[in-house]
């Protein structure tokens, strides 16, 4: 199913000519949980992370989502409970209750991103229906890794042409790549301080993702370097003066109208599971025993057995996220039936999932934990194998606790 796309995106939505966005939504400051759907205090079956997805009360009563004395929303794993064996460790995964359509700028900034043995954080975009309706991953990395990694997860039919103009380093050109596209097409980020320690001591930093028929782009500043069009874009914003970006994926190589529905934005905190806690690839960074066929590792070394100060840096604190479109359009979604429409004053889509919708559960899944990475999940894992040379995601099987 396709994005009904409005007249003003055909004659604005150029990467090259587009003059600018309008500023449509922020979620800041004090404000800054209201237009999110949380989990419903279920284990996260999308990615197999050790993990419960707390609702929203528990959340922040616990205090894992709430906002600080700096007026930052912090979004933690539970780092004060100590866990036994089968259980999962309590976290956050929000999601934004609208959608923004193709024509939209992203501009997520914040000072501290998770990170740690056994995190895996991610601050994605995702369509009603997954991967029919594309997936943009802006922020996503695991464990010790020492950058960050953006993807984009569609059908087959979206590539990155060979040639592409970014600064980032290309792991997988096929955006399909993977069962149900979990590898995706995946760049790694080649700036400094994007991610770990250095993105905290560097003030942290800001990404800004185009999301446009023409393309989607996604640029990363560490903080001293953040332009002045970026920080003080208020009404407006516009990318045109930002330069080579981290990672593009252009059309026609990736038709993003073709590839792409209304997107939601995504912030969750996972635990081991299909990437983190991936043995060869948790022992790249945070040592330790390889894993076996019967024993994750991960989970025993950080999720269990602590009393959870090891995930002292397990959160994101995160200044605002503002977004722009094309033409101040934000797209609602109804839920009727097995269908989600979207709707607003100037696009409408009607999206028809098999299961998917996107009710105050925050759990517009479908996925019944079968071993691919399903809807709503954070793929990753494979293009991370393939960039260490390692085989085959199918090498990942060991029994799942
Ligand atoms: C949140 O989950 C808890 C269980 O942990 C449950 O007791 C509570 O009723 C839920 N709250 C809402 C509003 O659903
Ligand atoms: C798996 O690893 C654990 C922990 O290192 C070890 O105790 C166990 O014997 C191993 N099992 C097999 C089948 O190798
Ligand atoms: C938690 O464990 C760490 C080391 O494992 C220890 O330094 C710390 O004091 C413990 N905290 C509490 C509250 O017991
Ligand atoms: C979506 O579902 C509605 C109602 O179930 C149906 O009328 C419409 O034709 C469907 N659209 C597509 C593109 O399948
Ligand atoms: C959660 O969503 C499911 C599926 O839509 C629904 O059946 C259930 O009633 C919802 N539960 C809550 C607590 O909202
Ligand atoms: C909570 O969400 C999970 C994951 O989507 C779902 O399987 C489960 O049915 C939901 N539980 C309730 C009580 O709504
Ligand atoms: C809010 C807004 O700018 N709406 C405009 C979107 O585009 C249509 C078609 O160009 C206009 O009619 C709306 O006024």
């Amino acid at each position: 199913m396709h994005l009904a796309i409005p007249l003003a995106y055909a004659l604005f939505s150029s990467h090259s000519a587009l003059a600018a966005y309008s500023f449509v939504k922020e979620y800041s400051g004090t404000d800054f949980f209201n237009g999110w759907d949380f989990g419903n205090g279920t284990y996260d079956s999308t990615t197999h992370g050790h993990v419960n997805y707390l609702n929203q009360s528990d959340a922040m009563s616990q205090k894992l989502a709430y906002v600080n004395d700096a007026g930052h929303a912090i979004v933690k794993v539970d780092d004060f409970s100590t866990v036994i064996w089968e259980n999962k460790r309590n976290s956050v995964r929000i999601q934004t209750t609208d959608y923004f359509p193709i024509g939209s700028v992203f501009v997520f900034d914040a000072t501290h991103i998770p990170f740690g043995c056994s995190v895996w954080p991610g601050f994605w975009t995702k369509g009603p229906n997954w991967p029919t309706d594309g997936e943009i991953d802006i922020v996503e990395s695991v464990n010790l890794m020492g950058n960050n990694q953006m993807a984009l997860h569609t059908p087959p039919g979206c590539t990155q042409p060979s040639d592409v103009t970014q600064l980032g380093k290309t792991s997988g050109t096929d955006c399909s790549a993977g069962v149900d596209s979990a590898t995706g097409c995946a760049v790694e980020e080649t700036q400094p301080n994007s991610f770990g320690t250095d993105f905290v001591s560097a003030g942290g930093g800001v990404w800004a993702t185009q999301f446009d028929v023409s393309g989607v782009y996604i640029w990363f500043w560490t903080r001293k370097a953040v332009p002045d069009s970026v920080t003080n874009a208020k009404d407006t914003i516009d990318p045109s003066s930002w330069g080579t970006p981290s990672a593009a994926w252009p059309t026609p190589s990736c038709d993003i109208s073709k590839y792409f529905n209304a997107q939601q934005l995504v912030i969750d905190i996972t635990l081991c599971g299909d990437w983190a806690g991936q043995p060869n690839l948790y022992q790249s960074t945070c040592g330790g025993p390889l894993g076996n066929s019967t024993v994750d590792i991960c989970y025993i070394d950080n999720v269990i057995n602590t009393n959870g100060s090891n995930y002292a840096n397990a959160y994101f604190e995160i200044s605002s996220i503002k977004v722009f479109t094309v033409n101040g359009t934000v797209l609602t979604p109804t839920v009727s039936g097995s269908s989600t429409v979207l709707s607003s004053a100037t696009a409408s889509v009607s999206a028809n999932g098999s299961s998917t919708n996107s009710n105050t559960n925050g759990t517009s899944g479908s996925d019944s934990g079968s071993g691919s990475s399903g809807n709503g999940a954070m793929p990753g894992a494979a293009a991370y194998l393939a960039m260490l040379g390692a085989t085959a995601l199918a090498a990942f099987s060991w029994t799942l606790l």
